[in-house]
């Protein structure tokens, strides 16, 4: 180990964990860092933590009246987004990568990041960030030890995890962690690499200091390597939103779902019932990620394995999300918002007027009418989840919930119903794996253009995709009682490109249908792609929508879905010979149905 400086922290004496020790002397040895802080997670560690983070210029404090306990970061302008190009999965062989991510050899990713770490913390402060991604206690649970040199990312950390003596505490002796390491460097691109080793259970995380590639706990283990985890142990990492529907008698269900980005999932894990539901709730389990393993009842279990939300800020607001709202009231970083004359944050499509001046994320004057964007359209807020006044009591249930209905959605202008339940599982994992979102004006690219994203986990699952659909397959087999599966679609447009569907709380009702469906409560109409609510299934009472609206919305149009399947080849085409047999015998079934 390096020579410690005076101000280095010694390993908690209660967290005699030898192999992290060494792990952190072999890291020291090559990153040199000044001193090297081992976190406890304590609230005078946070203290003084942010302390430092202020005077170092890494935070900004925001109005303690408005936002107590709220505070702003800016990232390098260069440095505001998840870098999917830049992200490996370093297997022995680029099969079991699969062609749908970056491969690198082992031995040439730490090579090649090993020469970029190599004396990286010089004059820097190493922290030692023990993290537990799940429930304390959790058969479900994984722990993780990031090292970083960013107090940005121990405070973040802070939010997103159980942080602190916890995790020693819960691994006690043993040497299963997920090993982290994350080092700014100097924000160069040319040098920024978010590598995840699966068999090693290792992630290295170079160049960058913005939330997704640094964060590891969250994408990377909870997704990345948590899904190479899950193949292989029998279980399910998912990018899903868990939450909870009670109905006025207090019977609570809970679904799984799964959205790309830009599709509102944040909103639709806090989602308020519109009037019409009086009494009824909804509970948020998770809003970004959930881990489902089979319990000895043959139900499908599910826990979140972060402890905070890390959303979008632009387009939240008191109507799409005001649980969101309250949530990061007090306790919460912001980064890459905007900071309004009086000290509080702002960003696009907030409630009320755009203020006429404006610090913009970038940290320069704005004026209103302004043709640049005030917060970078990826600002978010990391907030506790404990903030949020819909928080499900099982949150921490060590157990996890049981899930009654899975739900995968994309934002597609045609084809895909506002609803439809698959005929069984199979069905259901072939319409998860075709998932597919058209692109939005908020990414760079043609607006419009259709992008596979097979259950949302296009740029997060750490192993071969068709292996993945194999896996999901075959889950089948040890579940007696399977959660119903079903594909929804907020975003369908009549001929005039006008919505079919209101959305945001109103979604509540197609919601329902689900979970009466799940349940057998409730009739549909099969079509040759799925059940489809009739007229009368779902409550339209109180909107203001027309039954041939509503007709056109749930609508299977032949002529549409045959082009869908046309389109699917290329999908089959890119996974090639990994993709399961039962899912293309799944396309012709279809096919044959249709005609
Ligand atoms: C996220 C994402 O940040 O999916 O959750 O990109
Ligand atoms: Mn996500």
């Amino acid at each position: 180990m390096t020579a410690l400086r005076p101000n280095t922290t010694p390993p908690p004496p209660s967290a005699p964990n030898k192999h992290a020790e060494q792990w952190v002397a072999q890291i020291a040895k090559m990153t040199q860092p000044d001193s090297i802080v081992w976190c406890d997670g304590s609230r005078e560690e946070k203290k003084r933590l942010t302390e430092l983070a202020v005077s170092t210029g890494v935070l900004h404090p925001l109005n303690p009246e408005k936002r107590p306990g709220c505070y702003l970061s800016r990232s390098n302008p260069n440095d505001v987004a998840r870098v999917e190009h830049l992200t490996f999965i370093c297997t022995p062989t680029k099969e079991e990568a699969g062609p749908t991510n970056n491969w690198m050899a082992p031995k040439e990713a730490y090579d090649k990041l090993a020469k970029l770490f190599e004396g990286s913390m010089k004059g820097k402060t190493m922290y030692v960030v023990p993290y537990i991604m799940g429930p304390i206690g959790s058969p479900f649970s994984k722990v993780g030890v990031e090292i970083t040199d960013s107090v940005y990312v121990v405070l973040n950390m802070r939010i997103m995890t159980r942080m602190g003596q916890v995790a020693w505490d819960m691994l006690g002796e043993s040497n299963d962690f997920n090993r982290g390491l994350h080092s700014t460097l100097d924000l160069d691109p040319n040098k920024r690499f978010i590598c995840h080793f699966p068999e090693d259970n290792t992630i290295w995380s170079c160049g960058s200091g913005y939330g997704g590639n640094v964060l590891l706990g969250k994408k990377c283990l909870a997704l990345r390597i948590g899904s190479y985890l899950g193949k292989k142990e029998g279980w399910l990492a998912e990018h899903m939103l868990i939450l909870g529907i009670e109905s006025p008698d207090g019977q609570i269900s809970y679904v799984a779902a799964a959205f790309p980005s830009a599709c509102g999932k944040t909103n639709f894990a806090m989602m308020i019932p519109p009037r019409r539901f009086e009494g009824w709730r909804i509970w948020t389990v998770g809003d970004d990620i959930a881990w489902m393993r089979v319990g000895s009842d043959g139900r499908l279990w599910a826990v979140n394995p972060e402890n905070g939300y890390f959303g979008v800020a632009p387009g939240t607001n008191h109507k799409s999300n005001p649980n969101a709202m309250k949530t990061m009231e007090k306790d919460s970083l912001f980064t890459n918002v905007a900071l309004t004359k009086d000290n509080d944050v702002w960003w696009e499509e907030m409630d009320g007027e755009v203020p006429e001046e404006l610090t913009d994320w970038q940290g320069r004057p704005w004026k209103k009418g302004s043709t640049e964007k005030a917060a970078h359209p990826n600002s978010r807020f990391t907030a506790p989840a404990t903030n949020n006044p819909s928080i499900s009591r099982e949150s921490d249930n060590p157990n996890g919930v049981p899930i009654s209905a899975i739900i995968f959605g994309g934002r597609r202008a045609t084809t895909i119903p506002l609803v439809l339940q698959s005929f069984n599982w199979a069905h259901g994992v072939y319409l998860g794996a075709m998932l597919g979102s058209e692109t939005t004006a908020a990414a760079t690219g043609k607006v419009g253009v259709l992008r596979r994203d097979p259950m949302a986990m296009l740029p997060f699952c750490g192993y071969n995709m068709g292996d993945y659909f194999a896996h999901w397959l075959s889950m089948r087999h040890k579940i007696t009682y399977p959660p119903k599966i079903f594909l929804v679609n907020w975003f369908r447009k009549d001929e005039d490109g006008k919505f079919l569907w209101p959305g945001y709380g109103e979604n509540m009702r197609v919601l329902k249908w689900i979970v009466d469906r799940a349940f057998v409560r409730i009739g549909g109409r099969e079509t040759a792609v799925g059940w489809v609510p009739r007229e009368g299934d779902i409550d339209l009472s109180g909107l203001d929508i027309t039954a041939e609206t509503f007709k056109k919305a749930t609508d299977i149009n032949v002529d549409e879905w045959k082009t869908e399947l046309d389109n699917q080849q290329e999908f089959f085409d890119l996974i090639g010979p990994t993709m399961p047999e039962p899912l293309r015998l799944q396309r012709d079934l279809l096919r044959a149905m249709l005609k």
